[in-house]
This record gives structure tokens, sequence and C-alpha cells, in this order.
């Protein structure tokens, strides 16, 4: 299964082709717009979410609410475009001012001195978070497969500016992040949070901090210790990665792992009616492969980088030193970048569950599925 998306934060609206998605798989456009409202949320969130009402259509691939097996196109329109159709038209027309003050942080000069733009919006555009929107409600496809199957993700926030959540107890305390403005689940840290949040508006700062992604319900065997690109772990980290402002990925006990003792770490095995483990320090994957807990991802996220204080930057038409431009912009995207993780991570779950299971309809895979279930629950 593979997609590709495009789309500009301001121009027409974010398009994706869903290719690989087997026949039979149950979807609804609700269950992909629900994703979408939970992306627009959270505490920080800039002036774009007044304007943004994400809703999906779906223009292929799926016939009164089944797939295909087709591909499936799916595109979400930004109502912005219409406040910006004489900036961003595909034909020539009205000139425009050029944005030429990089801000630190975002992909502004390293982008412009790439593709020769002097106008670094033809880099911001297609950088900007907006992106995140389609991947979404990509991941949202990807979700409803895993759903067959009752692999279920979820996320939340762990840290914001500094303020750290006390950890979740149950697995009821994650699945209702979403009633906390900044999806987190200790009660005081998202008060704290909100505190920090707001200062940092106060100082023309931006925050950042780290959320966790989940995934409950994931067999045995999906990833590969064979090769490096088929390591599930990899895949995971490579997927989170690549999400706007992330600049750290960790599975399981993480970065911590690193300055504790091997007895402290590694998770022991225990038989009962099958193989298990009663710690997850490993985050759901061992050797590049699910070992059957559930899987762990957590990221950091740095401060946005349009600063309404803005840090020093060089006018690249003069080369004088001057401030760097202001972007509209969130103060602190944190809680939206988990729902995109749980895209990320789902996305990443749903393709190497058919490269295991892989078939041409739900029904097919469902036998696929049992039989390996069988097999394994034999040895
Ligand atoms: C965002 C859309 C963007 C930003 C923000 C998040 O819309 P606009 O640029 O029109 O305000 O608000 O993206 C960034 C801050 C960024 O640096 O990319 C969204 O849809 O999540």
């Amino acid at each position: 299964m593979r997609y590709l998306d495009a789309g500009e934060s301001h121009g027409q609206g974010l398009m994706a082709v869903v290719e690989g998605m087997p026949a039979g798989v149950p979807l609804q456009v609700e269950k992909i717009n629900v994703d979408l409202r939970r992306r627009q949320g959270g505490y920080g969130r800039g002036g774009r979410m007044k304007i943004e009402r994400d809703q999906v259509k779906i223009l292929s691939g799926i016939r009164g609410g089944l797939t295909l097996g087709s591909p499936i196109g799916l595109l979400i329109e930004n109502r912005d475009w219409a406040n910006w159709q004489g900036l961003f038209h595909p034909s020539p027309g009205k000139t425009w001012e050029p944005l030429f003050r990089p801000r630190p942080g975002h992909a502004d000069l390293a982008g412009g001195l790439k593709y020769g733009q002097r106008d670094l919006r033809n880099i911001l555009e297609r950088a900007s978070a907006r992106g995140t929107a389609v991947r979404v409600a990509v991941g949202a496809v990807a979700k409803a497969l895993l759903a067959q199957f009752d692999i279920q993700i979820a996320s939340h926030v762990l840290s914001i500016g500094g303020v750290m959540a006390l950890p979740p107890s149950s697995k009821e305390d994650i699945l209702g992040a979403d009633q906390s403005p900044v999806r987190c689940v200790d009660p005081k840290a998202s008060q704290e949070m909100m505190g920090a949040i707001d200062e940092a508006r106060k100082a023309g700062e931006s925050l950042g901090g780290i959320f966790e992604v989940i995934a409950w319900g994931v067999p045995v065997g999906l990833g590969s210790h064979v090769h490096w690109d088929r390591r599930l772990d990899s895949r995971l980290a490579a997927a989170m990665m690549s999400i706007q402002g992330i600049k750290g990925v960790e599975l399981g006990r993480g970065f911590e792992a690193a300055f504790l003792m091997g007895s402290q770490v590694h998770d022991e095995i225990h038989y009962d009616r099958g193989y298990l483990r009663r710690t997850n320090n490993a985050g759901g994957v061992e050797g590049g492969i699910s070992n059957g807990e559930p899987i762990v991802v957590r990221a950091a996220m740095k401060p946005i980088p349009t600063l309404y204080r803005p840090l020093k930057s060089v006018d690249m038409l003069s080369k004088e030193r001057v401030e760097a431009s202001i972007e509209r912009s969130d103060i602190c995207a944190v809680p939206a970048a988990a729902i995109v993780g749980e895209a990320a991570t789902a996305w990443v779950l749903a393709q190497s569950f058919l490269e295991k299971f892989g078939g041409d309809s739900l029904d097919e895979i469902k036998r696929n599925y049992r039989g390996y279930l069988k097999e394994v629950a034999d040895r």
C-alpha cells in the first residue's frame, strides 16, 4: 500500500491518492472527518484554525461505505484559498511582495537556496504544517483497515514547554485525552501547560513538547530483522520524524534506556497460554519485529519556528542583518501533532500488516490472519 499527497497551505486544497487498500473495508467519510477535527484542536493553535473546517471529499475508491480495492482519492479544500486567490493561482497574474527574510527553524533558507527561489513563500507553502491535514486523512484510511483486526491507536501529550505530565495509569486514561484542551491525561499538568502557552504567547514565543502514540492489538511478527529498511522500529521512527517540527523519536524507554543496566531494561518472557511480558520497555518492538506488546512511540516537537518576537535573520537580497519574517502561526501545536503521530503510526502498521497478511480483499486477509494466529498459538 502506498500514497502520494500534494497541495500547499494557501493553494486550492490538499489531495492524496491511496493505492493498495484491499477491497471490502468499511470506511465512512465521518470516520476521517473525526480525526481532521481532532487535528484542528489544541490550546495554542493559531488563527488559521478559525478559518478552516477541515472535511475530506472522497473522490474515488469507495462505494456504499466499502473500499473497492482501487485507488482512493482524497481532497481537503482550503477555505483560506479564497483570501489568497490573487497570490496563489496557477496562472500568471497579480504580482506580490516576495518573502526574502528567512525564519530560523523553518525550511525557508535551506529550501530557497536548494530550489533557487527568490520568493521564499514558494518553499514555505509546501513546508507548512498545513500539509498534515491530508496526512491525517490518509492515516484514518489506514486506521479503518487496522480496526478490522482490533488494532487500536491513541495518543496523548506528555509535556509542553517543560511542564511534564504524570504518566497515564490505564488505557482508558489515554483514550480520554481528547477531553483535555492540550490532550494531556494529567489535569494539573494540563492547566500548567495552558499557562505556559499563555506566557509564551505574551512573550512573542512558541513552545514545543513531547507526545506519545500507543497501538494496542498489534500481532507479533510485523517488520523484520533481515534488513534495515524492513525493521518496524526504523519505519515508525522515519514516519514520526517526517512530521513537521519533530526533532526526536524514541520507542519504549528510548533515550532513558541508555542510562540503565540491561536487567533494568529488557522485558522478561513468561508463558501462560501464550508468551507474555509483565513490562514493555521495548515499546512493542524487538529486533525490528513487533513482539505482541503495545507499540509505544514518543516524539519530541520543537517550538514552532514563526516567532511574533522574531529572531535575527538575513535579507537575502541585501544580505543585511534583519528580523526574520512573521507568518501567522500557532503558539503551540503539540496536541495537534499527536493526532498526526497517530496517523503516521497507523500508516506504517497498516503497510507492515499488509506486507505480512496481504490479500486483495478483507475476507482474504482475515483468512490469512486467522491461519497465522493459529500457527503462532501452537508454537
Ligand atoms: C497549520 C496551518 C498554517 C499555520 C500552522 C498550522 O496555516 P497558516 O500558515 O495559514 O496560518 O497556521 O503552520 C505553521 C505554524 C507552520 O509553521 O507550518 C495547520 O493547518 O496545522
